[in-house]
């Protein structure tokens, strides 16, 4: 279907272009989807992405979790992106000083030259935002920064004013295409989306069609809950690459955001 219609007051008011195609990317395959594919070796991401890439609007990785990265091999698995139209998301999670962030976007995995997205914290101060696009620059490619504005795990240290920095901080970037919110409590992404208003994605991890606790201090609310709260995104990881059949649980995902965007919007 047509992203303006699906999307509503969010097409017409985030002018980023990165968050303009992941809205089209959503609408055309029917999917909210991002992908968290946590695995340990690229064969297995590669694999992972060829089974239930029809079902995920994006790929969000951890290209250091990866034992056997290399340039060539990596290759392999931005093609498998490109051919199941998904934006490439590196969930960096940035936190130094901004220069360093801009060569952190260098280095062995070259994160500037393949990723769209990626995550940074706000805990250094503001500037990392512009060492970030400075490292896209360098390679004269342009990508959208996702501010950590809630977490999911318990225990975090994101308290509501940290949250209210974190937005002051990334409203008045170009650079900046949203936030990550807590998926796991609606209530915490309805008062981030009361924040950020409409001009701004919000994309949410801890999210589970099973929801309750996760591993080491994750926790789990409904996808359809975080949507409706406002998320535009569900970050999806074991959910997905952690049951048996994983393009049946991939499409499950997709239908229940899916849905609950349609509801959301009022279609
Ligand atoms: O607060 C957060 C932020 C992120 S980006 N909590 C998270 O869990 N994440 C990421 O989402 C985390 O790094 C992992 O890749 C994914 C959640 O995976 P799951 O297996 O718990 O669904």
């Amino acid at each position: 279907m047509r992203a303006e219609g699906l999307w509503g007051v969010r097409w017409s008011s985030c002018a980023n272009p990165l968050a303009h195609r992941f809205m089209e990317t959503a609408a055309r395959k029917g999917t909210l989807v991002c992908l968290a594919a946590d695995m340990r070796s690229v064969g297995e991401l590669v694999d992972l992405v060829e089974e239930v890439g029809p079902h995920i609007a994006a790929l969000k990785t951890h290209v250091d979790l990866v034992d056997d990265f290399s340039t060539e091999s990596w290759q392999s698995l931005v093609d498998a992106a490109k051919r199941h139209d998904l934006l490439l998301f590196e969930d960096r999670k940035f936190a130094d000083i901004g220069k360093v962030s801009q060569n952190q976007m260098a280095g062995v995995h070259d994160i500037r030259s393949w990723a769209d997205i990626v995550t940074a914290h706000r805990v250094s101060g503001p500037d990392i935002v512009d060492g970030i696009a400075a490292g896209w620059a360098d390679v004269e490619r342009i990508g959208g920064v996702l501010l950590l504005a809630q977490m999911s795990s318990s225990g975090n240290l994101l308290d509501g004013s940290y949250t209210d920095e974190v937005i002051a901080t990334g409203s008045g970037s170009p650079h900046v295409i949203g936030y990550i919110g807590n998926g796991s409590s609606a209530e915490e992404v309805a008062a981030l989306r009361e924040k950020v208003g409409d001009g701004q994605m919000i994309w949410t991890p801890g999210v589970n069609l099973a929801v309750g606790d996760g591993a080491m201090g994750q926790r789990y609310g409904h996808p359809r809950n975080a949507i409706l709260a406002g998320s535009d995104a569900i970050i999806v990881g074991s959910g997905i690459h952690g049951v048996d059949e994983r393009a049946k649980a991939a499409a499950e995902y997709a239908r229940a955001s899916f849905e609950a965007l349609s509801e959301r919007e009022g279609e």
